[in-house]
């Protein structure tokens, strides 16, 4: 149980005799070890929240149900247990949709519950029905229609098992009305047991990978998200250390080998560093691990890593070969895999230091002209001041690649950012979830002045429960990513960008009870800095920033990433 409960009288439930299916329900979220949840009620989910009062499972009211996924996918990244969201049927259900493709795209355990028209209506178009199982089928793992309230236990016990296995996702579970009201014998209650899983490959393909990497003369460990996912980062820790592999990552597996290790060159791909596109562009192998070759981190794909060998380590055998042939493919459990590489060392001292000096000669360069806020630099200001318990969670744009490029990650849960699915609307709700699942963590959330507006009614949740959520909100005016993308590729032809009209950003979060500030010039930087870090409660610094700023470097959608744009 987390800091910021409104409520005090929690309980453990005491199953009642004879049970109703929304009792099961609460019950097996339970013995799902299940201690918060995100949501929001309406008719057809009813019974759940009657079931909910008195259970030890503490329920975290939202302003739309969106953000509840959106703030579960974010507490499952944190945890690393299933995140856990609640809606009604109709808009309720549809609204999820974008946070259950969110936790669809970047592997993340996720149980959405749904409420649904009672069984005998289903397939009239009842008030509020919707095909909730149609529309989410191709954002899930898997799906559930609960049509028997017997099956509760079961189903729950399955859908936990399925989010969190092999390659984590989505599971919906939708719970028809009738099935949560109805009574069913207390003793048919039984939760089933847990089952095997984590294949391994065997000692030949073993052998094959460590032999790769004796011969090698310019490998590179590739890293993505799917090392932060299996909890492998003390394991890819271990490898690196063992065989003094440079490494870089994609945006999702910044933090698996904290940002400042000097065998650390950076993000690779579209923004990323120099020194990681260059290294991978040389390299004679690739060890990818729990990355899928994804067009941000590989640009033109066959120009990418052209002389390179691939080693291959993913959860999923799918992503195994899918865009690029694995000389030698391992599936399975990522911390196992990498546990059992123990290759002699390659002689690569020469490599090593030829990627470690292009580090340094490329660094970004800090000292911008001028006298307004230069946001790279803020960003790496902030972050350094949080240290090991920083969490930055962003929304989507310009300040997201700023983030990804200038802010120090310990830990791949310090970094969190909608990767795959890219949804505006992200940064605050997961700030709230990502401050449930850890109250002394400093969170930060990094939005631009588009994104915000996406969840900005989720500020009245930081305020019901004091979530202190510190918001940096870098204000150009603009739709940044997309002006900066009509300034390179479409002759400067501005077209609907213009945010001129934004509220005042400050007065508006001080609307709902926020302390919120604003700044426009480098001068303000530090003092900013300490008040956000000395506020108890959530608070909003509001930044105007150079609206012609741009991201760089960058690789040109469709160009190789030997081929970076620099300003
Ligand atoms: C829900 C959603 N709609 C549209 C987009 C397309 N999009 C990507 S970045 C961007 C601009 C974001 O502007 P802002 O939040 O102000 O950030 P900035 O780029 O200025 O830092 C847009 C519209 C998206 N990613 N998500």
């Amino acid at each position: 149980m987390t800091a910021f409960a409104p409520r005090t009288d929690a309980a453990a439930t005491v199953a009642p005799v004879p049970m109703t299916g929304a009792a099961a329900v609460v019950r097996a979220l339970e013995d799902a070890g299940t201690d918060t949840i995100f949501g929001y009620p309406g008719g057809a989910i009813m019974p759940v929240y009657d079931a909910l009062p008195g259970s030890k499972i503490r329920h975290v009211l939202v302003r739309h149900e969106q953000a509840a996924a959106l703030a579960a996918d974010a507490y499952a990244r944190v945890t690393g247990r299933a995140g856990v969201c609640l809606a009604t049927s109709g808009p309720g259900a549809t609204n999820l949709v974008t946070g259950i493709a969110n936790a669809f795209m970047d592997s993340v355990p996720l149980i959405a519950i749904t409420g649904q028209t009672p069984t005998p209506l289903m397939g009239t178009d009842a008030f509020q029905e919707i095909d909730t199982f149609g529309i989410t089928m191709p954002i899930t793992k898997h799906s559930f229609v609960v049509r028997d309230p017997a099956d509760i236990p079961r189903i729950f016990a399955e859908a936990f098992e399925l989010a969190t296995s092999g390659r984590p996702g989505p599971v919906l579970i939708d719970l028809p009305k009738d099935v949560t009201q109805a009574v069913f014998p207390a003793d048919q209650y039984a939760a089933p047991a847990g089952r095997n899983r984590a294949p391994m490959p065997t000692s030949a393909m073993i052998e094959h990978a460590m032999s790769l990497i004796e011969q090698a003369e310019r490998p590179v460990l590739y890293i993505g998200g799917g090392v932060g996912i299996a909890g492998a980062e003390a394991a890819l820790r271990s490898f690196q250390a063992r065989t003094a592999i440079p490494a870089v990552a994609t945006l999702k597996g910044l933090g698996a080998i904290p940002t400042d290790h000097p065998d650390f060159l950076g993000m690779l791909g579209m923004h990323g560093t120099r020194a990681a596109n260059n290294a991978v562009h040389g390299s004679d192998l690739l060890i990818c691990a729990g990355a899928r070759f994804d067009d941000r981190a590989t640009g033109k794909l066959d120009t990418f890593a052209p002389g390179a060998k691939i080693i291959h380590i993913d959860a999923d055998a799918s992503e195994i070969s899918k865009l690029r042939n694995a000389d030698a493919p391992l599936a399975g459990d990522m911390s196992a895999i990498l546990d059992a590489l123990k290759p002699a060392a390659p002689s690569i001292e020469a490599w090593r230091e030829t990627c470690r000096a292009n580090a340094v000669k490329w660094a970004m360069d800090y000292d911008a002209p001028g006298k307004g806020v230069f946001a790279p630099a803020l960003l790496k200001a902030i972050s350094e001041r949080a240290g090991d318990s920083f969490i930055a969670t962003c929304d989507v744009g310009q300040h997201q690649m700023w983030v990804a490029q200038h802010c120090r990650f310990s830990r791949p849960q310090a970094h969190l950012t909608s990767a795959g699915l890219g949804t505006m609307g992200y940064g605050i709700p997961a700030g709230i979830g990502a401050l449930f699942a850890e109250p002394d963590s400093t969170v930060v959330t990094v939005t631009g002045d588009g994104s915000i507006m996406m969840n900005i009614q989720e500020l009245a949740t930081l305020i019901r429960y004091r979530v202190p959520l510190k918001i940096v909100l870098l204000d150009n005016a603009q739709l940044g990513m997309v002006r900066q993308w009509q300034e390179l590729f479409f002759e400067e032809n501005f077209s609907e960008i213009d945010l001129y009209d934004n509220p005042d950003f400050a007065e508006l979060a001080r609307a709902f009870g926020l302390e919120a500030f604003t700044i426009d010039h480098r001068a303000e930087v530090d003092g900013a800095i300490d008040r956000l870090f000395a506020a108890k409660g959530p608070i909003l610094m509001h930044v105007r920033i150079d609206p012609k700023e741009n991201v760089w470097p960058l690789v040109p959608p469709g160009a190789s990433n030997a081929d970076m744009m620099e300003a």
